[in-house]
């Protein structure tokens, strides 16, 4: 039996929440979940309204070690800074290296050749590139979308592209590669590219683009991609129910703002979009986002500076959304997944983010009715910075670790 703790926190975070105040640190309690509390399916949770308040965000803290209820395999190591995991139909699994590899593991091997016919990608600091996933018709056309950093050190931008994937027994090519989307204006930083990628229902996608670190006033003006959410067409054009169309002096292609540097997105069955994004010394965020919203960075934050400075007096204004929670110390969030699996029943529903900083992966516990409960700490033996994490085809969760020599894991059931 599991105690009962949750149904606890989650009616604690309701009441918080109505009252304005939300304070609740999850490292001050232990907390699992009521087996009476996960029946449901992902589709029954996915409909409710995830974070389950309109309140405050709520602060979490460090979080209790997760019982060791898995097996670790290492699947493939000696990748430089992995950033990325995709699963093909055919059972291969795609990995987007930072420095600028698509690399292909066949039958649990690591293929030696780097998958060919990739663009010149900008590699320096945080660029790189980013992300890939397969379009939602992938075993029809082949075709694969994936993010980088394009241009040199002073003049470079997030940048969105898509191929064709032709795969041999020995190797792989992208062929056809068209260009989709490139933030304007450029930068010359090499920081805070965002650019997770993903699919909503009706065939559009979400890009999330960074800021840029220097430049973060820019991510609540709206004539410009830094720190917002754009969303197009498959073929990159821009959708005409976008919320900002017609407006004059307003980039088309928004689709949410105010954001800093997400570099996790999740679409869920019923469309509900959620990222996370890191933000400054005590300010990483998950939000839900909705379309036209404004996420209010720079101008409410709850982190300070990495210096101690204040960065803005307000962490809530009118007009501004708030996060669900938000990561007191930071976590240092990329990589995430709404696990809907089969191998680990008692982790269906729940949401998994990788954590750089604090080397483990967090598991979000989604109550029943959409409300978020306790968190708890995977991984964490390994002491490995994780970069990507995704809930795999026969269940399992694998994850990439980002150093130098990175390594691709799988977590199945012990
Ligand atoms: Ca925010």
């Amino acid at each position: 039996m599991r105690p009962l703790f949750n149904a606890f926190l989650a009616t604690s975070l309701f009441a918080l929440s109505a009252c304005g105040k939300a304070d609740v640190a999850a490292s001050e309690v232990d907390a699992t979940t009521p087996a009476a509390q996960k029946n449901a399916t992902p589709q029954n949770k996915a409909k409710t309204t995830l974070g389950g308040t309109n309140g405050l965000s709520v602060a979490i803290g460090d979080a209790p070690a997760a019982p060791i209820n898995y097996t670790l395999a290492e699947l493939a190591t000696g990748l430089v800074h992995p950033s990325s995991i995709a699963f093909l139909p055919s059972g291969e699994i795609l990995l987007a290296e930072r420095d600028g590899r698509l690399r292909l593991v066949r039958d649990n091997t690591l293929i030696e050749a780097p998958i060919s016919g990739l663009p010149e990608i900008h590699v320096q600091r945080q660029a790189g590139l980013h992300d890939v996933v397969l379009h939602p018709n992938f075993s029809e056309n082949n075709l694969i979308y994936f993010s980088y950093s394009h241009g040199i050190a002073r003049k470079n931008a997030t940048r969105l592209a898509r191929a064709k994937l032709v795969m041999n027994d020995t190797s792989a090519a992208l062929e056809d590669l068209e260009v989709l989307f490139t933030r304007i204006p450029w930068s010359d930083t090499s920081h805070h590219y965002g650019g997770r990628i993903a699919f909503l229902s009706d065939g559009t996608l979400l890009l999330t683009v960074g800021e840029a670190s220097r430049y973060k006033e820019k991510a609540v003006q709206l004539d410009n991609h830094y720190g917002k959410v754009v969303r197009l067409n498959d073929d990159g054009s821009i959708p005409a129910d976008n919320p900002f169309i017609g407006q004059e002096g307003v980039m088309p292609e928004i689709y949410s703002y105010g954001h800093r540097n997400a570099q996790g997105l999740i679409i869920t069955a019923d469309d509900t979009v959620i990222s996370h994004e890191h933000g400054p010394k005590g300010g990483d965020e998950v939000n839900i986002v909705r379309a036209g919203a404004n996420y209010g960075w720079p101008v409410i934050t709850y982190g300070v500076d990495y210096s101690g400075a204040v960065i803005s007096p307000y962490s809530e204004r009118d007009g501004m959304e708030q996060s669900i929670v938000h990561y007191e110390p930071s976590i240092a969030p990329s990589g995430f997944t709404m696990y809907n699996g089969e191998m680990f029943p008692d982790w269906q529903g729940d949401l998994f983010i990788g954590a750089l900083a604090h080397k483990h992966v967090r598991r979000i516990n989604v109550i029943d009715d959409g409300s978020f409960g306790a968190q708890e700490e995977l991984f964490g033996e390994l002491d490995a910075r994780i970069r990507d994490v995704r809930t795999g085809p026969d269940g399992a969760i694998y994850f990439v670790t980002d150093s130098q020599s990175g390594s691709l894991y799988r977590a199945s059931a012990k």
